[in-house]
C-alpha cells in the first residue's frame, strides 16, 4: 500500500522488479535511472548483506500527482534472482504496490522463468498477497538475442490466466520498452490507488497514513 508522508507531503509507491537470475532486472533499473533528470532522482543504491544485494533508487514523478498538494514518488527495487535468503526477497516484496516480472526470452531459460514466477507467487502468499490482487506487468526481455522463445509461447507459460497481465517485449540492454514497462506498472498502480481513494470517500479524501 502506498505510503503517505505527511511532513514531506509525498505519496510514495514501491515497485519491485522480480524474475529469474540474470534476466535483466538490474539492467532495467540502471536504464531507467540513467534516463531520469538528476534533480528528480535519488542515487542508485546497492544494499549488500553478506548474502544478497538489494538495489534501489527513488524518483519524483512530476506528472503523476494523485493527491492534491502532495508529490508522487516511486521507489524501484530489485533483488538478485538467485536469492540466497528468501527472507530478503519477502522483505523487499512487503508493501510493494506493483511488480514487474522480467522474464528471460532465451528458449533455454523457460524453466527458470516458471520457477521464478512460482517463487514470486509463494513470497506474495507469505505476505498475505497474491498474483490476482498485486498489480503485475510482464516483461519478455532479451528479444534482441538469437534463439528466443515466441511471445505466444511465453504468454502461454506465464500469462495463461483469467485476468491477463499487461506484457511487453523488451531489450533492457538497449532500452527498448524499458520505460514503456515502467509506465505500464506505474499507471496500473496509480489507477488502483485512485480507485481506492474514491471508494474511501471521493477524490478529495486524504489517504490514511501507512
Ligand atoms: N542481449 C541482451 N543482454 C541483456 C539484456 N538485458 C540484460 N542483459 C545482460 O544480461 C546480463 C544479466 O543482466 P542483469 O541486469 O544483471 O540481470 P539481473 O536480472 O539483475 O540478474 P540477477 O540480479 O543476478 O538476478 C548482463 O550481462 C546484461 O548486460 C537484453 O535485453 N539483451
Ligand atoms: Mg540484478
Amino acid at each position: 500500500m502506498a505510503a503517505i508522508h505527511k511532513a514531506e507531503r509525498t505519496v510514495s509507491f514501491k515497485i519491485v522488479y522480480c524474475g529469474p537470475p540474470l534476466g535483466g532486472k538490474t539492467t532495467n533499473l540502471q536504464y531507467v535511472h540513467a534516463c531520469l533528470d538528476q534533480s528528480t532522482r535519488g542515487d542508485l543504491v546497492s544494499l549488500a548483506t553478506t548474502a544478497d544485494r538489494t538495489l534501489f533508487f527513488d524518483f519524483l514523478a512530476v506528472e503523476a500527482a494523485v493527491v492534491a498538494g502532495y508529490n508522487t514518488r516511486f521507489h524501484l527495487y530489485t533483488v538478485p534472482g538467485q536469492v540466497t535468503y528468501n527472507a530478503t526477497y519477502q522483505l523487499v516484496l512487503r508493501q510493494a504496490d506493483g511488480v514487474v516480472f522480467v522474464a528471460d526470452s532465451q528458449l533455454d531459460r523457460m524453466n527458470d522463468n516458471l520457477q521464478a514466477f512460482a517463487n514470486l507467487e509463494a513470497n506474495l502468499r507469505l505476505n498475505g498477497q497474491s498474483t490476482e490482487r498485486m498489480p503485475i506487468v510482464l516483461q519478455y526481455n532479451k528479444r534482441d538475442m538469437p534463439g528466443v522463445a515466441s511471445v505466444e509461447y511465453m504468454e502461454h507459460l506465464l500469462n495463461n490466466r483469467a485476468q491477463r497481465f499487461l506484457s511487453y517485449e523488451a531489450s533492457a540492454s538497449t532500452g527498448v520498452n524499458v520505460l514503456t514497462t515502467l509506465n505500464a506498472i506505474s499507471q496500473t498502480v496509480l489507477y488502483r490507488f485512485n480507485a481506492l481513494m474514491e471508494q474511501r470517500g471521493g477524490a478529495s479524501a486524504t489517504p490514511a497514513q501507512s
